[in-house]
């Protein structure tokens, strides 16, 4: 029998595949229908205040991957009650994202949104779409202090996400932890890239620059998760890349507790869930594997 549950800290998933955040928008009834076939669902950040996002077009498929500029759209966290509300019956784990344009509103967001009883509080700190460009998850000092102010304001367990496009990720997870962290997600998108258009003459992205996510950037997010695992005690949720069971083995291999899924709900449509589910399955049932247990951290 293969087992596919997962455990992210005492939290239990049915299995190991988290929606990431965003890939579905701020519609609670996809992030519901994703929820009947994923492990856990993460929402879309929610920001400060209302927020259009950028013009379109805002995410290109590029041949490699997708590069995205979709500008933190969000109905800005008072708003957020209805969306809340309509997810609340939801029998997957619920991850909540948040982002703040500074440390306090990260502590006021957390704070607000606490009352909705979210699972997991998951804190963007790697936003590659801002325009004032520093990332809090780029500095150890401040990517501390953002989860040690959260902390102050709210129980909900606390998932760091954080950015590739940094010196050094292990010191950053280190710094987390010691904050009180609860769990890991690395990675958020890698760049910022660009694609001109050498017809128009002109970067393809309305706001010219995006993230770039998908099968080029898995080696990358595989490579962070290996070395935090190897080097902090923390569950991580492995994103980046995963297109297939066999994507999610890797990173399990590296020491993902869960896996994260995004860009391949583009390629292989909603029900890529139970795909790459059944796709792992299969490849433990070859591999006399019964549990995810087995594998995790294996590559080390
Ligand atoms: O909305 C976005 O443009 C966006 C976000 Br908040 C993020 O965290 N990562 C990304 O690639 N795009």
């Amino acid at each position: 029998m293969a087992d596919i549950s997962a455990k992210l800290g005492k939290i239990r998933l049915r299995n190991p595949l988290i929606l990431a955040s965003g890939i579905l928008g701020t519609e609670a009834s996809m992030l519901k229908r994703v929820s009947e076939m994923a492990g856990a669902v993460t929402m879309k950040s929610i920001g400060p205040e209302r927020r259009e996002g950028w013009h379109n077009p805002a995410v290109l498929e590029y041949g490699y991957g997708l590069i995205n500029a979709v500008g933190l759209p969000s109905p800005g966290y008072k708003e957020a009650e209805d969306e809340f509300k309509e997810l609340k019956d939801i029998k997957t784990p619920l991850i909540a994202s948040i982002y703040g344009n500074n440390v306090a509103d990260f502590a006021e967001i957390a704070e607000h949104i606490s009352k909705y009883k979210p699972d997991i509080i998951e804190l963007n700190m790697s936003c590659p779409n801002k325009a004032d460009g520093m990332l809090f998850s780029q500095n150890e000092d401040i990517a501390s202090y953002v989860v040690r102010e959260v902390k102050k304001f709210t129980k909900i367990p606390l998932s760091a996400k954080l950015t590739p496009n940094c010196k050094d990720i292990v010191a950053i997870a280190k710094a987390v932890k010691r904050a009180g962290a609860d769990f890991i997600t690395a990675i958020n998108t890698v760049g910022p890239g660009m694609i001109i258009d050498i017809n128009a003459k002109k970067p393809v992205l309305a706001y010219k620059k995006g993230g770039l996510s998908g099968p080029a950037i898995k080696p990358i997010a595989v490579r962070c998760v290996y070395d935090i695992y190897e080097n902090v005690r923390i569950p991580i949720i492995g994103t980046g890349g995963v297109m297939a069971g066999k994507d999610a083995i890797e990173m399990l291999m590296a020491g993902a507790s869960a896996v994260g899924i995004g860009s391949a709900v583009y390629y292989r449509g909603i029900n890529v869930f139970n795909k790459i589910n059944d796709e792992i399955k299969a490849w433990m049932i070859k591999n006399n594997v019964d549990s995810l247990k087995q594998i995790i951290g294996k590559a080390h």
